[in-house]
């Protein structure tokens, strides 16, 4: 039992705090609006590191990682570039889209 609540409590520590929700892939999708810049890309996971704005609705201004789904959309992109994208959310899963680098 210790040993459980521990593990929670380190579930509950880490970045993706998100508000949790049942895993349900027949979840609705829901759609948020990211602003934020480019930390570091890793190529082989397709996954951005991002220094976000507050995403409304969803969760505070953080530093975090954010798989992007279209490979093309990964590949323009660079470190230290400004991005506004649309956050796809379903259940605990969620991904980049619709990415553009801002001036
Ligand atoms: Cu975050």
């Amino acid at each position: 039992m210790r040993i459980l609540v521990l593990a929670l409590a380190l579930v509950l520590a880490s970045c993706s705090e998100t508000p949790r929700q049942q895993a349900q892939s027949s979840q609705p999708a829901k759609t948020y609006e990211l602003t934020g810049e480019v930390v570091s890309m890793d190529a082989p996971t397709q996954v951005l590191t991002i220094r976000h704005e507050e995403i409304k609705g969803w969760m505070e201004a953080m530093t975090m990682g954010f798989p992007v789904k279209e490979k093309a959309e990964f590949e323009k992109l660079k470190p230290g570039q400004k991005i506004k994208a649309s956050v796809i959310v379903q259940g605990d899963e969620f991904h980049l889209e619709k990415i553009s680098v801002l001036p």
